[in-house]
């Protein structure tokens, strides 16, 4: 397949400013008629024919100005017009299956109901058109259906008509104002419910807002609404950005790629971050709905009303947008817990892909496949790419140059560098060097050092950023660290300063620093970097009790663990000292235990050992076996040694009656953390108190809590605990989803003949991403599992690899980057990884999608 180029880019010859689409519903048959207006873009080279892109399509009819043509071609899918005038109105008829597309790209079928996905490439599965995000037009859609199949009927916008037939069909119009680009396209028809509120915009604007669900569903849609609500005033307060339509849908579907879907006025949405109540969705499900919502809220001003110009540019809106969901989602509940969670997705899912094979620019250079470009780094890195200018300018500053790009490009397709020159103009910075982090791959390796100088203290820094893929050597980049140096007699620190290392070294002086001077970096993870840090453990130990930065304090008790066990593992240390080492982690655990001043959710995170994958990233080359044992070894002893401290605070965490406050939320992350550490620490005890939270449970939050550590241990509690959650939430999905990923992700030695048996479990199907990614993606994370010696993990990624691929390839290519990771693996395992892979790479027929992966992955 072709490669893309981002140097390659060039205006499209022809302007559409009009669309009318008229589709005939069907689940099977589905009969679609455009009407393009067509003028030619005096900003582009002039063409005498228009490329439509197509994608599995046939062109029943093609008319220009009224008439029948045969005057096209078709070439590699898509239709060539010739036009010979300046401007002219082409009519396209074609029929498509909804219920034959798998991809679930284009218009699919799901449980009886229609629903599109467009972006970045489906449209042209729906018809033939110039799919690309910087062709702007006005849409017109007429639909019609049976009544009785199809009761409900939307499109983008606002509805102009409706009305219905003697046949039992009937039909809508609807319109949208605002020119969109082909991806934000959406219809959907079914027999949907809504709740509907309303919701008064700052400017006295009444906005009717529906969620359509399923019948049966709409109990479980409230926190949706809520969210919704919230995050128009918060957008409103806090970015000056109203809403602009009258009306704003959001329709949930099971069957789903993405998590949902921008679409102008008509959101679609995955069920998972629609549905949420206590009794099915865990507090982690309602902060997923509650943000995502505001995520695609957010895309009505950064994404839609400015949209990209190219694919390559998708960070402009990605980025941009989970920046500002990840500020709403802070303005709503901890702001530091929330840092430390996506910190922790950051490199859980970024760094690993920034120092792997699939390493790319938050604004990438080429690509074959768009879809594998909706990544970590371009969503995740993007917004701390985003966030490093914010922390440099201050808030108010930030506000005005947002505020100078959505003004100055509303109503047009943008750039990256468009957003940076705003930035510059409007906040007053000067990001000359900064854009480096839009053309660099690659995480910063820093490291600090701090020289007692007389009454000072001198920071010594110094950067290095690793080569990656097509780019073997990179520019200093500008880094931002928030710093403080704190007094150990004192316990205080003489206030933080922003120190931007700009070269591959640089020296910071600091006055009046005391005599023993302590060095708090990369504060509130000011930098998306790595930071090798040359603190004593002791200092460590003072920072995670004494950092008046929340993030700071959780950074220094994982550095603790994470020192720690990399010597562990590397077998550098001698039995007394791994059990003073441990000794020593357990007790600062045991201070965050008894730390009245922690509120509960704060003491959550800090209790949450760093995940194996995450220690692997930390090493050039993982033995995933030995980090498995040493992590393991070393939370059983913190379990037993704190094994009181730990089972008076799950007494203490239960009396909290279930609510959504702080207070009751924090207590059930303590709860199950305890529970982890009991269960490490005295199996039996561990085992007895969670059969106990499980049929104590009165919410998802504590029953999946429970399970998941019964899951992970053998006996009839475990046996009985799973049946009891199937036959209790069987015909709920979501609910069932839970039920395959926590066998799948459990640490108990079985797993891989779980998942083998889970596969064919009459509720698993391929065809359903939500189900194929509880199983096989909580295996594939599950680090022991996935890397058993036999090769077997691995074998069995590869397996649904292949038989996924022909059914849903955008979602069978995600499945490559576990297996990618072979070169930083240990040689026995790193072998058999790259065996599959090459296993994978000889199939025929393999999607543009999995191929890219594949191929880069060996490459
Ligand atoms: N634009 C794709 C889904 C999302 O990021 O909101
Ligand atoms: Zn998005």
């Amino acid at each position: 397949p072709a490669i893309i180029r981002r140097e390659d880019y060039t205006p499209f010859a022809w302007n559409l400013p009009e669309v009318h689409l008229h589709f005939e519903l069907g689940l099977e048959e589905t009969h679609v008629t455009a009407k393009l207006s067509v003028e030619r873009n005096p900003q582009a080279e002039a063409s005498p024919t228009i490329r439509l892109n197509g994608d599995e399509l046939e062109p029943q009819s093609v008319a220009v100005d009224g008439e029948q043509v045969d005057s096209w071609t078709m070439d590699d899918g898509d239709l060539l017009v010739s036009l010979p005038g300046d401007a002219h109105e082409i009519v396209i008829e074609t029929t498509i299956n909804p219920a034959a597309n798998t991809k679930l790209m284009g218009l699919f079928a799901s449980n009886g109901m229609l629903c599109t996905q467009c972006e970045a490439e489906g449209f042209r599965r729906i018809t033939f058109f110039p799919d690309r995000p910087d062709v702007l037009s006005v849409y017109s859609v007429r639909m019609s259906g049976t009544k009785a199949a199809f009761p409900v009927l939307l499109a983008n916008g606002n509805l102009e008509e409706s009305g219905e037939e003697a046949d039992g069909t009937h039909w809508a119009e609807w319109h949208d104002p605002w020119p969109k680009p082909s991806y934000l396209f959406a219809l959907v028809a079914g027999d949907l419910v809504s709740n509907t509120d309303t919701f008064i915009t700052a400017s006295g604007r009444e906005v009717t807002c529906n969620i359509y669900v399923r019948e049966g569903d709409e109990g479980r849609t409230g926190h949706a609404m809520e969210s919704l609500k919230k995050s128009m005033r918060w957008d409103e307060e806090t970015f000056g950005r109203e809403y602009d339509l009258d009306l704003y849908n959001i329709v949930a579907v099971s069957d789903f790629n993405m998590g949902a879907m921008e679409n102008k006025g008509l959101n679609v949405f995955n069920t998972k971050y629609v549905l949420a109540d206590e009794e099915t969705a865990t507090d982690g499900d309602f902060d997923g709905v509650e943000g995502v919502i505001a995520h695609e809220y957010f895309h009505n001003w950064s994404g839609n009303r400015v949209t990209c110009r190219d694919w390559f540019q998708l960070s402009l809106k990605e980025g941009f947008t989970v920046l500002r969901d990840q500020l709403f989602s802070q303005d709503m509940g901890s702001a530091p817990v929330k840092r430390i969670e996506d910190v922790r997705v950051l490199r859980g899912a970024q760094f690993p892909e920034d120092s792997g094979p699939l390493a790319h620019p938050i604004r990438p250079d080429s690509y074959r496949e768009i879809s594998n470009f909706y990544t970590a780094t371009v969503y995740n890195k993007g917004a701390e790419v985003i966030r490093m200018m914010r922390t440099m300018c201050g808030p108010e500053r930030f506000r005005q140059g947002t505020g100078l790009y959505f003004e100055r490009h509303d109503g047009e397709a943008a750039t990256c560098e468009d957003f940076v020159k705003a930035m510059e103009d409007g906040a007053g910075l000067d990001l000359t060097q900064f854009r480096l982090w839009y053309s660099q791959a690659g995480t910063p390796k820093i490291t600090a050092r701090l020289e007692k100088d007389g009454e000072d203290a001198v920071l010594h820094l110094s950067q290095e950023v690793p080569p990656t893929p097509g780019q073997e050597s990179k520019s200093p980049m500008p880094i931002p660290l928030r710093t403080a140096i704190f007094d150990r007699e004192t316990g205080k620190h003489g206030g933080e300063q922003l120190v931007t290392l700009t070269e591959a070294q640089g020296s910071f002086r600091f006055g009046n620093v005391g005599a023993s001077p302590v060095l708090s970096i990369n504060r509130g993870f000011s930098a998306p970097v790595t930071m090798s840090r040359d603190v004593s453990d002791e200092d460590l130990v003072f920072l995670a009790a004494h950092d008046d930065d929340p993030f700071a304090r959780y950074e220094a008790l994982q550095d603790l663990v994470v020192g720690h066990l990399q010597h562990a593992v590397s077998g550098e240390l001698s039995d007394d000292d791994r059990d003073s080492a441990r000794e020593a982690i357990a007790s600062a655990i045991g201070s965050v235990l008894a730390d009245d001043s922690l509120d509960d959710l704060m003491r959550g995170e800090l209790l949450v050992l760093p995940t194996e994958g995450y220690l692997a990233e930390t090493m050039a080359i993982a033995d995933p076996g030995r980090i498995h044992e040493e992590r393991a070894a070393l939370r059983s002893a913190i379990g037993a040694q704190l094994e009181d401290q730990f089972a008076a605070m799950h007494e203490r965490a239960s009396a909290v009656p279930y609510s959504l406050s702080a207070e009751a939320r924090g207590a059930r992350k303590v709860k199950t953390q305890a529970l982890i550490y009991m269960a490490a620490g005295n199996p039996d005890r561990g085992k007895a108190m969670a059969w106990e939270q499980y049929q104590a449970a009165d919410n998802m939050t504590d029953r999946q809590g429970a399970l998941m550590v019964l899951a992970g241990a053998d006996g009839i509690k475990r046996t009985n605990a799973l049946l009891d959650f199937y036959n209790r939430f069987k015909g709920n999905a979501l609910v069932i989803d839970k039920w395959f990923s926590l066998q799948s992700m459990s640490t108990h030695p079985g797993v891989i003949e779980h998942v083998k048996a889970l596969a064919d479990h009459p509720e698993f199907t391929l065809k359903n991403p939500n189900r194929v990614r509880s199983l096989y993606m909580g295996f594939a994370v599950n680090q022991n599992a996935f890397h058993d010696p036999s090769g077997e993990g691995y074998r069995v990624i590869a397996d649904l690899i292949l038989a996924l691929d022909p059914i849903n390839p955008q979602t069978a290519a995600r499945f490559v980057t576990p297996l990618g990771r072979w070169r930083r693996i240990e040689p026995d395992r790193s072998a058999l990884m790259k065996a599959q892979l090459e296993r994978i790479a000889k199939a025929p027929g393999l999607s543009r999608d999995t191929h890219e992966q594949v191929s880069r992955s060996l490459g």
